[in-house]
């Protein structure tokens, strides 16, 4: 997208003219629209699929901090996040303010503006650009007559349409309802009546009626059910640690692939491992994580993980919810962390990713595994932006997953950065022993291999396991197999 925030714009139902410059009075209190972020049908092919969708919606932001520039990208993220989730895009406004305002969330003077945006495109919900409060949410509701939801609900929503596996969509409710449970009262017009009119603010005179108790009993049956969904995560998620600990026993080595939605960290596995796993251009479109076996050139093996993306303000019912699946990505022994050189703003990708990263680390006392910086896409990517990058990201490998351009260089970056097992052994191994021969292979690193009349002679370093499976066979003056140092 080429078009700034600032263009005159388009549509024909615009009363916002929104001005050029910086932060003038005028433009301080004023609507703009985000131009270019309509997503109507340019495609008749297109008619069909869109014939499901349910909702035409209209997107607010309120830009309070950072560029036009992040504040534009924030806004067209949402309308991506939208139309995933199976919204029209009708309409998207922004208003410059230092912080969103605490009833209305934009300014209670806009909300008019607004209305009138909602009903010129016969729009039937109003999507924010952040978190609201149950009262913003309410107020705003009341005073446009549609729907309102937040950017949180909306990533929530296209969770739950992904989610597949059982563990998915367990973790998903889970987000979903501690992101239900504080803003009971605030949904539905009715609930609210029953209550009074400070429902959403908490107990106080017309507080407690039929109402409450109603609300009461919803709200002790949502934490039973969240009780259930974390017992059974727990279950699921011991189940993975069994088979990860096989993984580790066998010393195995891991790599996560991590990376902003759409990043095209399902592409990389792929690229890597033919996997065939789902690709879509569509955000969070991987949610349950895959594994696949593969190998370094020099023969040894291990696994690459794909994992769920991220993206800017994840919710953190989500992070919370998915911890388990998150944590496992932690434990790795180095990331590939993916970048989209054809984003706009990729260092703001970087860190939202570090910045969860972070959040998952912490609970795990800091320790991060080392993370390899992977840009993609550079087929598409501008000459500029490449060389901007490769300026800022010294230590990145530069790919495209589709063109296979600098595959082979990633390959051989991450078996440089794989933890090398860590023992030293000379060994002499007869030839019906021809499975251990293999397992050191796949296990090992292989460092010299000759075919005797007694036998192959082979000269690895193996992880401590299989050091004491082949000790029988070690030949005699050579360093005893203690860990001899990497
Ligand atoms: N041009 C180009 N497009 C790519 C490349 N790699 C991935 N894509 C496209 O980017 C989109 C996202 O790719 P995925 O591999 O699904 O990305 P992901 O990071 O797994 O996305 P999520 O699972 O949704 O978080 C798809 O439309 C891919 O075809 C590349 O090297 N070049
Ligand atoms: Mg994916």
């Amino acid at each position: 997208m080429t078009d700034t925030m600032t263009e005159p714009a388009q549509t024909a139902s615009t009363q916002y003219v929104p001005t050029t410059g910086d932060l003038d009075l005028e433009e301080r209190s004023s609507l703009r629209r985000v131009v270019g972020l309509s997503t109507e049908l340019t495609d008749v092919t297109e008619v069909e699929y869109r014939r499901l969708r349910l909702e035409r919606v209209v997107l607010v932001g309120v830009w309070t901090e950072g560029t036009a520039e992040q504040a534009r990208a924030s806004m067209v993220e949402l309308s991506r996040l939208a139309e995933t989730a199976g919204s029209e895009v009708l309409d998207a406004l922004m208003q410059r303010r230092p912080k969103a305002d605490p009833a209305t969330y934009i300014g209670s003077g806009k909300v008019d503006e607004l209305r009138a945006a909602v009903q010129a495109g016969g729009a039937d919900t109003v999507i924010c650009d952040g978190e609201l409060s149950p009262g913003q949410l309410r107020q705003l509701e009341e005073k446009l007559k549609v729907k309102v939801i937040d950017r949180t609900a909306l990533i929530l929503d296209i969770f739950a349409q992904h989610a597949r596996s059982r563990d998915g969509k367990a973790q998903v409710e889970l987000a979903q309802l501690s992101y239900l449970l504080p803003r009971l009262r605030g949904w539905g017009e009715a609930l609210s009546r029953q209550v009074g009119g400070r429902a959403a603010g908490g107990v106080g005179i017309g507080g407690r009626g039929p109402g409450e108790t109603k609300i009461e009993l919803d709200r002790r049956r949502i934490r039973t059910r969240m009780s259930k969904l974390r017992r059974e995560i727990a279950a699921m998620s011991q189940v993975r640690n069994t088979q990860r600990g096989s993984r580790r026993r066998n010393e195995i080595p891991s790599v996560a692939i991590v990376g902003y939605t759409n990043a095209g960290k399902s592409s990389l596995l792929n690229a890597l491992t033919g996997a065939g796993v789902l690709v879509e251009n569509a955000l969070f479109a991987t949610l349950d994580p895959t594994t696949r076996r593969t190998s370094t050139t020099d023969g040894r093996t291990f696994t690459l993980t794909d994992t769920v993306g991220f993206v800017r303000h994840l919710p953190h019912q989500l992070v919370e919810a998915f911890r388990s699946t998150l944590e496992e990505t932690a434990e790795a022994d180095l990331l590939v962390h993916v970048v989209d050189a054809s984003d706009p703003l990729p260092e703001d990708q970087i860190k939202a990713v570090r910045q969860v990263l972070v959040e998952i680390g912490e609970e795990r006392h800091g320790k991060m595994p080392q993370e390899l910086l992977v840009v993609n896409k550079t087929d598409v990517a501008g000459d500029l932006q490449l060389a901007r990058l490769r300026h800022l990201l010294p230590d990145a490998i530069f790919v495209s997953a589709h063109r296979g351009d600098g595959i082979t260089r990633l390959r051989a970056r991450i078996a440089e950065l794989l933890p090398r097992p860590e023992v030293d052994i000379e060994l002499l191994l007869p030839y019906v022993e021809g499975s251990l021969v293999a397992r050191v292979h796949a296990e090992g690193d292989v460092l010299s291999e000759e075919h005797t009349p007694d036998g192959t002679l082979l000269h690895a370093r193996v992880g401590g396991e299989l050091a004491t499976a082949v000790l029988p066979f070690a030949v005699p003056n050579c360093a005893p197999p203690n860990g001899s140092g990497r």
